[in-house]
């Protein structure tokens, strides 16, 4: 990759080399046991990027995980030996401002491992809007939308406390829309659990679910029309990763629209779906996709090809979301609103002030870069010994 095509400016308040890159594993605990279909957890792991750049200026990133390398291959441990063998090594001394061409040098570093890169370019992102003094949002585009609804995910997998948490929920503001992970247990007993659910919050929430996988195609075919009966609107990854014609002949016979997540990677993972005609809407998370650019190159496949946006997220922090969120900012149309109710479900966060959540709504931290500040105490008190 060429570094001199224009002279990286010599003036120390504007040297944005990358000088330093540091990785901290976290671990915080969760408010409740978070279930999936293949596993739960009470805490939640991240590794933290800080990248300093010869302006001394430090940007902040993050990489999420769920459940060690169980929703995706990454675990933090894996995460954190790729930023700091391969990553960090590909990129000190580049210029932090040339985003494409610093994924291109990590490209070349490591194949895939999208979390990890996701967490430097974040904090590169973080870095440069910082020392420019405007917000990421503004170096991709700028603002079309500077809040989100965002819904709450019930995945206690016991409905009384599920119905009890989504009033608390409601009542507070925070959430209208729930999605309800399903997939650990028999269909017939998360059926009947949606029919609790649909009928206690009847008329006053919107229901999605999320199987995770956990489906076969027969499975997914009996169930499918119980869901649009109770008037769910969404499903997520009903079947495996890999089955793309079955979610695409699923798609012919369902009445309610499906979702992409664990299926969709990279924007040529994207483009497959599209092709088979195998998802109404897609899930965006940094973590799948590689960064901020690459969630935008997937977001731009799924728009030409008609599918409908959504803003996933992997459990992050305020940090995590608020990377996300200036992507979500910018995008044209985010028709299916997010999920970034991460920094609720914590115990505690990483972030000097936490993201605002109002009105059903998440809020685009302001300020220049990502809009947070790291709390190096939370920092300290989280980080793995
Ligand atoms: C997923 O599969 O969508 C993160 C939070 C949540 O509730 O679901 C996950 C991931
Ligand atoms: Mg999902």
């Amino acid at each position: 990759m060429p570094d001199t095509i224009l002279p990286v400016p010599t003036d120390l308040r504007h040297d944005l080399t990358i000088s330093e890159i540091k990785s901290t594993i976290v671990d915080v605990p969760t408010v409740r046991k978070h279930k999936l279909s293949s596993l739960s957890v009470t805490a939640q792991s991240y590794v933290i990027v800080e990248l300093r750049l010869g302006n001394g200026v430090i940007g902040i990133g993050e990489a999420a995980t769920l459940g060690g390398p169980r929703w995706s291959e990454e675990c933090v441990e894996g995460i954190k030996a790729t930023i700091d063998t391969y990553l960090a090594p590909a990129l000190i001394g580049a210029a932090a401002e040339r985003f494409e061409a610093a994924r291109a040098r990590m490209d070349e570093a490591a194949k895939r491992n999208n979390a990890a890169k996701g967490a430097i370019e974040s904090a590169l992102f973080d870095a440069v809007g910082k020392t420019l003094g405007v917000p990421a949002v503004q170096l991709l585009g700028g603002v079309v939308r500077d809040s989100v609804p965002v819904l709450w995910t019930l995945a206690s997998g016991d409905p009384g406390q599920e119905i009890e948490e989504a009033e608390r929920k409601i009542a507070a503001r925070l959430h209208n829309i729930f999605k309800v992970k399903i997939g650990a247990k028999t269909p017939e007993a998360d059926m009947a659990r949606m029919r609790q659910l649909a009928g206690a919050l009847e008329g006053r929430a919107t229901l999605i679910v999320d199987a995770n996988q956990a489906w076969d195609e027969t499975t997914a075919l009996r169930c499918l029309p119980i869901l649009a009966e109770i008037g769910v609107t969404l499903v997520e990854q009903p079947l495996p990763a890999w089955n793309i014609p079955g979610m695409a002949r699923l798609r012919t016979r369902s009445a309610v629209p499906l979702m992409a997540d664990e299926c969709v990677f990279s924007s040529h993972d994207m483009l497959d779906v599209a092709r088979a005609g195998a998802a109404d809407v897609v899930s965006l998370k940094l973590v799948k996709h590689g960064g901020l650019l690459a969630t935008r190159d997937v977001a731009a496949v799924a728009r030409a090809a008609g599918i409908g946006l959504y803003g996933g997220c992997l459990l992050e922090s305020s940090i995590g979301a608020a990377a996300h969120l200036h992507v979500f900012a910018g995008l044209r149309d985010l028709t299916w609103g997010c999920e970034h109710f991460g920094p609720q479900i914590l115990t505690g966060d990483l972030v000097t002030e936490p993201l605002r959540f109002e009105d059903f709504q998440i809020h685009l931290p302001i300020g220049p870069g990502l809009g947070i500040t790291l709390d190096p105490d939370q920092l300290r008190r989280y980080a793995r010994q």
